[in-house]
């Protein structure tokens, strides 16, 4: 497991279904026959959009504070495939991503590198981690199209050892896709 200094806390932010959406998406992965892997617990499934790391408070603070101005549309992400890559890292992902996802993931990428952060030179990959460390290759059915109604996004702090905690949600206001407004807004 990574070290992290006393200091500093492991951030990314991400979309985070509803309990009713976790459960479907979990029901059906439980069900599946062979796998030989770690299962994700249910409470702990979600779509990175942007993978901050390990961050000092400041950096935190400015994250915060960027992301109240990105503004974006909600929309319906359709969970209707599964992958594996090559790590063992078996994922539900989707067939088309829709437009305002990508614009939300790009619009998240400029809010790190606004506060420092390097970026990912990997192109954005939506997935949702089902099982890690997966052995073997026996295939996969695609999932029956779950979808998630996304009208928010979470800033998480990912603790050692000790599951998620999202810090800050942050509304789609629905106002133009991609579009960060101009106006600044206090960290909560
Ligand atoms: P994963 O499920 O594909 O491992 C918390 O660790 C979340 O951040 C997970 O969704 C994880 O994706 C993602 N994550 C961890 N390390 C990352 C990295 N170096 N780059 C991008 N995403 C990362």
């Amino acid at each position: 497991m990574e070290q992290t200094d006393d200091h500093t806390k492991r951030l990314f932010f991400a979309l985070w279904p509803s309990d009713e959406e976790r459960r479907a998406l979990a029901r059906w992965r439980d069900g599946l026959a062979g796998v030989r892997g770690r299962s994700v617990p249910a409470g702990n499934l979600h779509l990175t959009l942007a993978f901050a790391g390990n961050v000092d408070p400041a950096v935190a603070e400015c994250l915060a504070a960027r992301a109240e101005r990105v503004r974006g549309v909600p929309f319906n992400l359709v969970l209707d495939r599964t992958g594996l890559f090559r790590r063992g890292l078996l994922w539900a992902g989707t067939q088309a991503c829709p437009e305002p996802l990508a614009a939300l993931a790009n619009d998240l990428a400029a809010v790190l590198a606004d506060c420092g952060i390097a970026p990912d030179p990997r192109p954005f990959h939506p997935h949702v981690t089902l099982f890690r460390n997966v052995r073997g290759r026996a295939p996969v059915p695609d999932p029956p199209a779950q979808v998630w109604r996304a009208d928010r996004f979470c800033l998480v702090h990912s603790r050692p050892g000790a599951g998620y905690a999202v810090l800050k949600s942050y509304p789609l206001c629905g106002d133009g896709p991609g579009s960060l407004s101009e106006h600044s807004a206090s960290v909560k």
